[in-house]
């Protein structure tokens, strides 16, 4: 069975974005068409400074949303990465096969190590060769992500390309994004021109998955908006990035697709629309909320479940790693 990766950093403040641009993908491909492994990527966070105390809170967090949302972890494995140490050990290969000028390219580099890139981490610059080793070290043909990791995904695949290139093998599988559905791009509250993002300092800015129905209520009641009302086809929402950031997030969490959104509220004004979708993005994520709340009061039982994960996903893994030993050339590998 085609197996897929995907993972999600605990940095804090899962967000709507997450959830419609990935964790509810993830969800979508359980069954038995897959093997699914999903991922805490922990070691990816720590790219950027994470507090030790809110790193371990916001990886139970993160567990505890996967499951709400709908990972059942008897199917899928669920594990964070520091777990399974043949991700940073393939990382490791991976940095000597890919180019310091590939990196270089990557916007998510740029927009995060700013204008002082001498005081960015090492880490940070690296990032995109860990998470090809993240996908390639399951030998996973299909990863589930937003439209923002479009980028990186394509570098995974020239550095399996290359990988199999320079050892004169077809070892590592070239990767499939899987970018798709009405929440691929899910943006700011308040710009429509930002996408919803973690480290976004306005908290008015996202949807958290721990925001109770109040919270949830006043962040889409302030949403920015224009004033003209809603179009009834998909062109009328052009040059129109708020109105048709809000449409798709009630397609996304509704599965409609836009159009048969805009067939159904085209025509009403902002006020009367922001209710409609207060009220379905409460009944959609206060399930997940209230779960993610009670789960993280069973500490014990998300520490075993990550700890059952990682010895689960160690059994691909390590046989992956070491047959890439034994092709680099390393003594005793395999
Ligand atoms: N706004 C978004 N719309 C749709 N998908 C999104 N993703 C992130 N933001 C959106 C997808 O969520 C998955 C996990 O993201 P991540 O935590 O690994 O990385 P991230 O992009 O760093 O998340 P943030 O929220 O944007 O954090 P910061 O603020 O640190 O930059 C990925 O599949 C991603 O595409």
């Amino acid at each position: 069975t085609p197996r897929v990766f995907s993972g999600i950093q605990p940095s804090g403040n899962l967000h709507l974005g997450n959830y419609l641009g990935a964790l509810k993908r993830f969800v979508d491909m359980q069954g038995p068409e897959f093997q699914t492994v999903y991922c805490m990527v922990d070691l990816h966070a720590i790219t950027t400074w994470q507090d030790p105390k809110d790193l371990a809170h916001s990886t139970r967090e993160l567990c505890a949303g996967f499951i709400a949302a709908g990972i059942d972890p008897e199917h899928s494995i669920l594990f964070n990465q520091s777990q399974v140490p043949e991700h940073a050990q393939l990382a490791w290969v991976f940095n000597c096969v890919a180019r310091m000028g590939w990196m270089q390219r990557m916007t998510q580099w740029k927009d995060k190590a700013g204008k002082n890139q001498q005081n960015a981490s090492l880490g940070l610059f690296a990032y995109p060769s860990l998470m090809a080793a993240d996908i390639l070290i399951y030998h996973a043909t299909h990863v589930p992500v937003g439209d923002d990791q479009k980028q990186h995904l394509e570098l995974t695949r020239d550095i399996a390309i290359k990988f199999n290139n320079d050892f004169g093998v077809d070892f590592f599988p070239i990767t499939e994004p899987v970018i798709e559905g009405t929440a691929t791009r899910v943006m700011s509250l308040r710009d429509g021109s930002k996408k919803m993002s973690k480290s976004d300092t306005s908290d008015m800015s996202r949807i958290n998955m721990t925001d109770d129905a109040d919270a949830i209520a006043k962040k889409i009641r302030k949403a920015k908006t224009d004033p003209d009302a809603l179009p009834s086809e998909i062109d009328g929402l052009e040059d129109r990035p708020e109105a048709r950031n809000l449409v798709n997030i009630y397609a996304a969490l509704n599965d409609q697709t836009a159009e048969q959104v805009l067939a159904d509220v085209g025509g009403k004004q902002f006020g009367d629309f922001k209710p409609m979708l207060a009220e379905l993005a409460v009944e959609k994520l206060s399930p997940i909320s209230s779960e993610m709340a009670r789960l993280m009061g069973e500490e014990a039982e998300i520490d075993q479940i990550l700890a059952r994960g990682a010895e689960r996903a160690r059994t691909i893994a390590s046989p992956i790693l070491q047959k890439t030993y034994e092709i680099v050339g390393m003594v005793g590998a395999g």
